[in-house]
């Protein structure tokens, strides 16, 4: 159990595409334990291995009432609508805003830590949180898919708390 260092915007490895997982094996179960502690530790409703610089398509998710996922090699299909919701990401903390780039309701498939293959409907913030993930896993970010006014105005606070610390 150990907790791992979240990269932080703008550290170029979050901008590296994830490697499909192979092997499931004892290293990859120690990771995604690590994902967890760390995703627990910071607070968050989900962590993807890139966040912590490994770079394989793994996400970890724990939304409210709804079981913890381990989702591995992810997908999803779109089903829902889109929505607004108030975003936020461990790798550009401090900050959140309004965004309306997510669908409520997702079909995912992903393999759990054996390899094995599942799938499940997501909705709301967790259905959020799987496309937030994915983008992770792809070397996006959510405030890529904000509106230049509002990127360059999350950006500018986010730039303001860092530098007050
Ligand atoms: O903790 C998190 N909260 C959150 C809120 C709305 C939409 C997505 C998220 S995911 C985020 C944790 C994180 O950065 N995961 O990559
Ligand atoms: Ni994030």
């Amino acid at each position: 159990m150990m907790e791992r260092p979240i990269l932080a915007h703008p550290d170029p490895r979050l901008r590296e595409v994830s490697k499909s997982v192979e092997r499931f094996d004892e290293g990859l179960r120690s990771l995604i334990d690590d994902m967890f502690d760390t995703m627990r530790a910071a607070e968050g409703i989900g962590l993807a291995a890139v966040q912590i610089g490994v770079h394989l398509r793994v996400a970890v998710m724990q939304v409210e009432d709804q079981p913890a996922r381990v989702l591995v090699n992810p997908e999803y299909e779109p089903l829902g609508e889109p929505m607004e919701l108030d975003e936020g990401c461990l790798s550009v903390p401090g900050v959140r805003e309004r965004t309306k780039s997510r669908v409520n309701r997702v079909l995912v498939r992903a393999q759990d830590a054996d390899g094995e293959c599942y799938e499940f409907e997501a909705q709301g913030l967790e259905a959020a949180c799987v496309q937030h993930e994915c983008d992770h896993i792809d070397g996006h970010l959510y405030i890529d898919r904000l509106s230049s006014l509002r990127r360059r105005r999350v950006l500018k606070r986010y730039e303001r708390e860092r530098e007050e610390g």
